[in-house]
């Protein structure tokens, strides 16, 4: 050891004394200060945080289901449910204004008995009243046959009426659950008018009503439908236009079910340029329908009444494609000439179930045989 050396211990040694000190201080207190995180785990252990997490769990569950989709309709349908400000007022019913061909019969039937050339007229006088070629002759031909024509007016009628037949002209209804109406037709027949006519006299029965767009071809179609479903107080299904017809079915019965509503009623789009189309079209929405609720309760045909012996035509290409349970003569308030209605009938064999009579909300009627044939041949009661 050097001297220096040995001169520097004293001083060395209590040093590295006071540096150990120090060190094992240091130590102990760190030693303490991670000692109290135990407890701070177990202030907030995971079993403390779990359990709001177990009340969150089964709230996601119910919030968003997978199955609360598959339920509804794939896309969400639009569906607009005005509530109506005020109750509209009652359908009126509607006066009858076939126009009648009583003035050219009036003079056919003044005599006792009809020449051969009267009852010729009489058969020009019930062609151009559009009662058709094949009825005329069998109306004519059994008038001929009667002995007593005294009253020619009395017998026309009864021929008229028994030509007419007594189906049942009663619009169907599912009892307990949703009536399903489908409404069928060319173009501008008047459809959508009637849907909305036929809103309002469900309306005025205490009826719920849910209107289905499904003429998507034709561009406002829908906003036509809007208004009147805003004038009858019915819900509306719709979608935008050019969308697929049968998703706008689907929708509607759909909403019709989850709303509880009595009556659906589809309008459709009345192209009849190709059939096939018509065909395709119509055809998928009666799949529609009858997979999701049964067979419509009634597929109506709508016709205009002025578009005379060509409805007979059209009559028959419908009831080809779907099925047609009854027809609706629409403008027999304008020109039409109302012995289409016998035509029709007697052609096709589908009864005319309702008569359209004017573009108000009202001129909706019930066909009344007995009624009309008196509109036509001018009788008054
Ligand atoms: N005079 C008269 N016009 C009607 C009648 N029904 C519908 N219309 C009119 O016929 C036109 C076409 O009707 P719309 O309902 O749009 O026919 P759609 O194309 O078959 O839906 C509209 O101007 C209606 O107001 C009716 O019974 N009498
Ligand atoms: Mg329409």
């Amino acid at each position: 050891m050097t001297p220096l050396a040995v001169s520097i211990l004293p001083i060395l040694i209590p040093a590295i004394v006071v540096v150990l000190v120090l060190v094992g201080f240091v130590g102990v207190r760190s030693r303490r200060r991670v000692r109290p995180a135990p407890p701070a785990e177990r202030v907030a252990p995971p079993e403390a945080v779990a359990p709001p997490r177990e009340v969150e769990a089964p709230a996601r569950e119910v919030q968003a289901p997978p199955r609360v989709p598959e339920a509804r309709a794939p896309e969400a349908p639009e569906i607009e449910a005005p509530p109506p400000p005020e109750p509209p007022p009652p359908v009126v019913a509607p006066r009858r204004r076939v126009r009648s061909i009583g003035a050219s019969l009036a003079r056919l039937f003044k005599g006792t008995a009809l020449t051969e050339q009267e009852w010729e007229e009489l058969e020009e006088v019930l062609l151009r009243a559009d009662v058709g070629v094949a009825a005329t002759q069998r109306i004519v031909g059994a008038m001929r046959s009667r002995r007593d024509v005294a009253d020619g007016m009395a017998a026309l009628k009864d021929e008229l009426v028994s030509a007419l037949g007594h189906p049942d002209r009663s619009l169907k209804t599912k009892p307990g659950g949703t009536t399903v109406w489908l409404i069928t037709g060319v173009n501008g027949v008047g459809k959508t008018t009637t849907i909305g006519k036929l809103a309002a006299q469900l309306r005025d029965e205490g009826r719920s009503v849910v209107l289905a767009a499904a003429d998507t071809f034709r561009a406002a179609a829908d906003q036509q439908l809007e208004r009147w479903a805003e004038l009858s107080g019915a819900d509306i299904v719709k979608h935008a236009p050019g969308a697929d017809p049968a998703a706008v079915v689907y929708d509607g019965v759909a909403a019709a079910k989850a709303r509880a509503r009595d009556v659906l009623i589809v309008d459709t789009a009345g192209r009849l340029q190709t059939k096939k189309n018509l065909m395709e079209e119509l055809g998928k929405i009666r799949r529609i329908l009858d997979r999701e609720t049964g067979a419509p309760e009634e597929v109506l045909l709508v016709l205009d009444a002025t578009t005379g012996q060509n409805g007979v035509a059209q009559a028959r290409a419908f009831a080809e494609v779907a099925g047609i349970t009854g027809i609706v003569l629409t403008k027999l308030d304008g020109t039409a000439k109302g012995g289409i209605v016998i035509a029709v009938q007697q052609e096709l064999g589908i009864p005319v179930k309702l008569v359209g009579l004017g573009e108000g909300i009202g001129d909706l009627a019930s066909f009344d045989p007995d009624g009309f044939v008196d509109d036509l041949l001018g009788i008054t009661a």
